[in-house]
């Protein structure tokens, strides 16, 4: 269970670096702050962060994700503080403000909501979700799925708790939200349709893309990975930045797992797929992506793409650098899912990631 009592080693490394950083407020003393952590430790097994030491927090666990080429925007990070809140049916309200308040019609703002942490005498809240955001997939008679096969089994587990899917199910269809507070049951929360931007796909020169129905929500927001700053778990912290196009494009719906699409695009586009030599996935891929870079700059939604993100990541590593610090990167997530050798982050090596550094966002529990 998450029930969790601090070790003031890790309080004191996290304040210590947040001092040697610069980025505690003026006047604070490290000494002083230390002994008041130490005290409240001793008295009560955890400790408060304040305002600043929860928002440094928060960006130094971003800075830290080895697997994220996003990072060069680490300090613009928004703190929604919801520490207080701790009911499932609060929780789920909070994710719904989130939502709207990242998304902003489109203009995305990289965001995290910080709730509960686990204390000595109970473990934080979780949302069970892995993104805020997914899409359900129902296992068909015939062996295959409609919609995202990854959310197959989660959307059996939703509706085994009671969820009921929209009358003519589809290929699009938003989950709900499951959120357990403290020794309680997980409950559901339907998302507000107002609250979910989603695009529809269409592409530049092909009029027949449109026919194809596709669509994508304009936010990932994660939500299943406990955040860890200075001894303190908060097992509920999603947050989000905005889509690479690749992300849809060239996985979610181009991998055979997920919407496989490829084929019927290639098929569309007169290429021969009887073989793989004809390069018509290769084809297919950067068409889908195009599409989807086309369609969201069309609506107006925040989207990067995989070139001109490189560089930025690659300006960020040399920033950290210069401000003497290492930037632990995972090549395998870094580098793009198509036309690899194209971007700029393929040809170089970066330092290798610690899974034991702080603040992080934790792998799902
Ligand atoms: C992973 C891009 C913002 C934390 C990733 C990945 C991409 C990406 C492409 C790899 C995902 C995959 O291959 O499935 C971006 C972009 C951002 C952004 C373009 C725009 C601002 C953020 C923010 C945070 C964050 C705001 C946290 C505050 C992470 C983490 C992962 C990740 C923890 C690893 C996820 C995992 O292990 O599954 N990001 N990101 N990113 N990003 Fe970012
Ligand atoms: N590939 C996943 C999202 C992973 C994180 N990507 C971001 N994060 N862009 C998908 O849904 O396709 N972010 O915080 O912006």
């Amino acid at each position: 269970s998450g029930e969790q009592s601090v070790n003031s080693a890790e309080a004191e490394e996290f304040l210590d670096r947040m001092f040697a950083e610069g980025a505690a407020e003026e006047g604070d003393r490290f000494e002083t702050r230390l002994a008041q952590v130490r005290a409240e430790i001793a008295e009560t097994g955890t400790y408060r962060h304040t305002a600043a030491e929860l928002a440094y927090g928060a960006r130094v666990a971003w800075r830290n994700s080895a697997r994220c080429i996003g990072r060069l925007y680490w300090r613009g990070l928004r703190i929604r503080d919801r520490r207080r809140v701790t009911e499932p049916a609060a929780i789920a309200g909070e994710c719904v403000a989130h939502l709207r308040q990242a998304t902003r019609g489109g203009r995305i703002r990289p965001t995290v909501t910080v709730f509960a942490p686990g204390t000595p005498d109970a473990p934080g809240p979780r949302i069970h979700n892995e993104q805020l955001i997914r899409y359900a997939g129902y296992r068909l008679e015939d062996g295959s799925v409609l919609g995202d096969p990854r959310y197959a089994e989660f959307t059996e587990r939703v509706r085994s708790l009671g969820w009921r899917p929209p009358e003519r199910r589809g290929s699009f269809d938003v989950l709900p939200l499951l959120v357990e507070a403290a020794a309680g049951e997980p409950r559901l929360f339907t998302l507000p349709p107002d609250a979910v931007l989603e695009v529809p796909l269409t592409h530049p020169d092909h009029r027949w893309f449109a026919g194809l129905g596709l669509r994508w929500h304009a936010v990932p927001v994660i939500s299943d990975m406990p955040l860890e700053i200075g001894g303190v778990t908060y097992p509920a912290a999603p947050f989000n930045g905005w889509y690479l196009g690749s992300e849809i494009g060239a996985r979610n719906l181009a991998d055979e797992q997920r919407y496989d699409l490829l084929p019927a695009i290639a098929e569309l586009m007169g290429l021969d797929t009887a073989s793989d030599r004809t390069l018509w996935r290769d084809r297919a891929v950067v068409e889908l992506t195009l599409a989807v870079q086309h369609s969201f700059d069309a609506a107006g939604v925040t989207l990067a793409d995989h070139h001109t993100e490189s560089h930025r990541f690659l300006s960020h590593v040399e920033r950290e650098e210069r401000a003497g610090r290492r930037c632990p990167a995972d090549w395998s997530w870094i580098v793009p899912p198509l036309s690899s050798g194209q971007t700029a982050v393929f040809h170089r090596y970066y330092d290798e990631p610690d899974p034991a550094q702080r603040p992080a966002f934790l792998p799902p529990g």
